[in-house]
């Protein structure tokens, strides 16, 4: 059977954003076509609920296997596949596990960009393929100015932020050089309910609920003075995919425009299941007691902080307003909130999961 439904490929189709974004497209009457990696688990918890059985009829979301360190196997998901558009997701995305794992990490997300963009080039899709790059606040790094915009230089702090920014000018040049449809979303952090369990929000929710049904102690964290600019992840795969319905590529930035500590996710965090909590101390030894019983509930672990760490994170997201008519929804109040519900659900039927 032919017809016109797009086709999009979205490599990271197992991680948060890549969950979402399958689900949007599907939801729009794309063909949607997702790379996930073999694991000895399963690793497809995120889109169970949108899995198809290849043997249904006339199905619409495929899996493939596959790895940002793997041309040969890029090259030919590529040609198989035919996208429309391709939004690279895929990444070693945690920024404290890029000190441990810095060769890996720039392997798979500053030369798998790369990889992925050739495989365009060398299949002669230059024309028909529309590409997204997942680029990131973290090329800000050390600050230069606030809010960061599109214009705003980079300092990366981290090899996760290092291997960005090739991944960045890459698909800048394979835009100048080729005439690529290639785009990069300049995505502050954006969180959610099905956010990966070792970043900082997620921790904490996950915390919070084990704490609350007292499967849990304490919650152990490192900077509680960082700033983030934190969003609905939800709303931030619908950016993705405007910036690549527009006639000319280009780079935007999406964020909320506002900025938050740590600490402060860590209280409204606490506040939902009605926990005051009260600082006492200074620096590593500093404590989150909770105000009513006196028992500490935070504390800190030295081998959270990073060698190099973002201080502050806020963006600027008037670009994206203007032209693509994107804007962010949810206060940080309600992500918060969305985020405890939804662990207090999961964490009254899972086991704790340790290493976090
Ligand atoms: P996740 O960590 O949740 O998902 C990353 C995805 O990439 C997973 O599907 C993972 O597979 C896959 N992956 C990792 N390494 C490889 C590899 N070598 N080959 C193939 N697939 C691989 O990240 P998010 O969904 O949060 O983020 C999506 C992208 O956006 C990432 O590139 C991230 O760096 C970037 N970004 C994220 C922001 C955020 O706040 N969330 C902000 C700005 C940018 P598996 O499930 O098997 O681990
Ligand atoms: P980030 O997210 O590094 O901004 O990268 P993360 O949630 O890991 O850290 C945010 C801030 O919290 C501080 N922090 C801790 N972080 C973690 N993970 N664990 C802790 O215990 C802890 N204690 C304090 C960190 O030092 C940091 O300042 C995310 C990722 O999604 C990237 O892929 C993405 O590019 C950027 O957001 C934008």
């Amino acid at each position: 059977m032919t017809d016109n439904r797009k086709v999009a490929l979205i490599t990271g189709a197992t991680g948060q954003d890549g969950a979402y974004l399958a689900e949007l497209l599907l939801s729009k009457g794309y063909i949607v076509h997702g790379i996930k990696r073999r694991s000895s688990s399963f690793n497809t918890g995120r889109i169970e609920h949108i899995y198809q059985d290849p043997h249904e009829t006339n199905p619409q979301f495929f899996l493939h296997y596959g790895d940002m360190v793997d041309s040969t196997n890029l090259i030919r998901v590529v040609q198989e596949t035919q996208p429309d558009e391709i939004y690279n997701l895929a990444a070693q995305s945690h920024v404290q596990v890029s000190f441990e794992t810095p060769e890996y990490t720039a392997n798979a997300d500053g030369i798998g960009t790369l990889r992925l963009l050739e495989a365009i080039r060398l299949l002669g899709l230059t024309k028909k393929t529309r590409f997204y790059q997942a680029s990131t606040s973290e090329l800000y790094g050390k600050v230069q100015e606030v809010p960061q915009s599109e214009t705003t230089p980079f300092y990366p702090r981290s090899p996760y932020a290092a291997a960005k920014l090739y991944a960045y000018w890459i698909t800048v040049n394979y835009r100048e050089a080729y005439g690529m449809h290639a785009s990069n979303g300049i995505l502050f952090n954006h969180e959610s309910p099905i956010r990966g369990e070792t970043f900082v929000t997620r921790k904490i929710t996950r915390a919070v609920a084990a704490i609350h049904l007292e499967r849990q102690d304490k919650l152990y964290l490192g900077n509680l003075d960082s700033k983030r600019d934190w969003g609905h992840a939800k709303e931030y795969v619908k950016g993705m995919w405007l910036m690549l319905q527009q006639e000319q590529p280009d780079d935007y930035v999406l964020a909320t425009g506002e900025t938050h500590t740590v600490r402060s996710f860590v209280e409204k965090a606490f506040a939902e299941v009605g926990t005051t909590l009260r600082w006492s101390g200074v620096g590593v030894a500093e404590k989150g007691l909770c105000a009513k019983t006196g028992k500490t509930l935070v504390e800190i672990d030295p081998r959270y902080f990073r060698p190099t760490e973002v201080d502050l994170l806020i963006g600027d997201p008037r670009k994206a307003h203007e032209k693509l008519g994107w804007k962010h929804e949810t206060s940080l109040d309600a992500l918060v909130a969305e985020m405890v519900r939804e662990d207090l659900k999961v964490m009254a039927s899972a086991p704790i999961m340790k290493g976090a």
